[in-house]
């Protein structure tokens, strides 16, 4: 047994000298392509926490040269009255840009099957767990249930917390999971179409969320480029791991409909914060784009960008936590440096 480890660890021992090769000949992203073939056959711990390194550091080695981009769409949704809906096998760039830039956003039906959905939930149980246990002096736990909160050296900061979240590469097992999962969905392919160049995803926009139940509770409602900047260009997906949002029992996601690229103002019409939109201006919006508060099952998710206004929809009768992952694709060439951009 000992020596099965000391054999394996000594594979391990290579493969990463390999990784280090490939990072000097062909660039990181042929290292993190090496390390993330080799982490399907070996599941380890160890890789999985470089790869997410090598991640951030192979950002800022990345040339980004400007592109030309334009928002243009097809009409192909103009009879949706919402958002339009498609299923997971009609997933295409065209059907990305048709949706988030006529309609506002586009919802997609059993992205990941059930099985998959469960596996991504249970992930992030495992992430949040280690990460309390860490939290709490008293509490010791085995170090495999440690190594699902693990953090990087090349990461910075901290996540401002509203509830029971954590930052993807914050669970580097989680984190490879992830992007296995969106390679293997053809995503990598599908938004560099949608950019026309390579996507990017950051550290602080990549987060594992747990919303617990907060009854008559008002989260709020914003535009993620209000804090990102306006000079970007985005793609979220929002990946839902429990039933949740209307006429179910567990936090949802309210979305408005809107496809007017601007940026809404804050802290007026009685918002709570200064960065929020007040309910009074989303009162007036929906005078002329839907609001809604969809329905989403295990696996479904909405794509959107930084103009999409929206916000955590707490029921009335919420009974259990809603997980979800929320995952921030940049354009290379305009990756905000502040969210820590990183390769996938
Ligand atoms: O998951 C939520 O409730 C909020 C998500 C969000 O604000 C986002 O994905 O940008
Ligand atoms: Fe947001």
């Amino acid at each position: 047994m000992s020596t099965d480890i000391t054999k394996n660890e000594r594979d391990i021992d290579a493969v990463l000298e390999q990784a280090q090769t490939l990072i000097a000949a062909n660039g990181p992203l042929a290292a993190i392509d090496y390390l993330m073939q080799a982490n399907r056959a070996y599941s380890s711990r160890r890789l999985e926490r470089e790869l997410v390194s090598m991640r951030v550091a192979g950002f800022r080695q990345l040339e980004r040269p400007p592109v030309s981009w334009s928002a243009e769409a097809d009409n192909r949704f103009d009879n949706a009255p919402g958002l339009p809906e498609i299923s997971a096998s009609e997933l295409s760039a065209d059907a990305l840009r048709s949706g988030i830039l006529g309609k506002g956003g586009l919802i997609v039906r059993g992205l990941l099957n059930n099985d998959r959905a469960d596996e991504v939930r249970e992930w992030i149980s495992k992430a949040v767990y280690a990460h309390d246990s860490q939290a709490d002096e008293h509490t010791t736990i085995p170090a495999e249930d440690a190594a699902w909160y693990k953090r990087s050296p090349e990461v910075e900061g901290s996540l401002v917390k509203y509830d029971r979240s954590v930052w993807a590469v914050d669970s580097p097992p989680a984190a490879f999971g992830l992007a296995t999962i969106y390679r293997d969905l053809g995503l990598r392919e599908i938004l560099q179409e949608y950019f026309g160049e390579p996507a990017m995803l950051s550290v602080r926009k990549w987060v594992m969320r747990c919303v617990p139940p907060n009854n008559g509770g008002e989260s709020g409602w914003h535009q993620d480029g209000r804090f990102m900047g306006q000079n970007i260009r985005t793609v979220n997906l929002w990946l839902s791991l429990t039933d949740c949002g209307e006429g179910a029992e567990a936090p949802g996601i309210d979305i408005v409909a809107d496809n007017s690229r601007k940026i809404y103002p804050t802290g007026t019409h009685n918002a709570p914060f200064d960065w929020t939109v007040g309910q009074g201006l989303v009162d007036e919006i929906a005078g002329h784009y839907p609001v809604q508060r969809p329905r989403f099952a295990p696996g479904d998710a909405v794509f959107f960008d930084h103009f999409n206004l929206h916000r955590t929809g707490f029921g009335t009768v919420d009974k259990h936590h809603r997980y979800a992952v929320e995952s921030w694709f940049f354009a290379a060439s305009l990756a905000p440096e502040a969210q820590q951009p990183l390769l996938f």
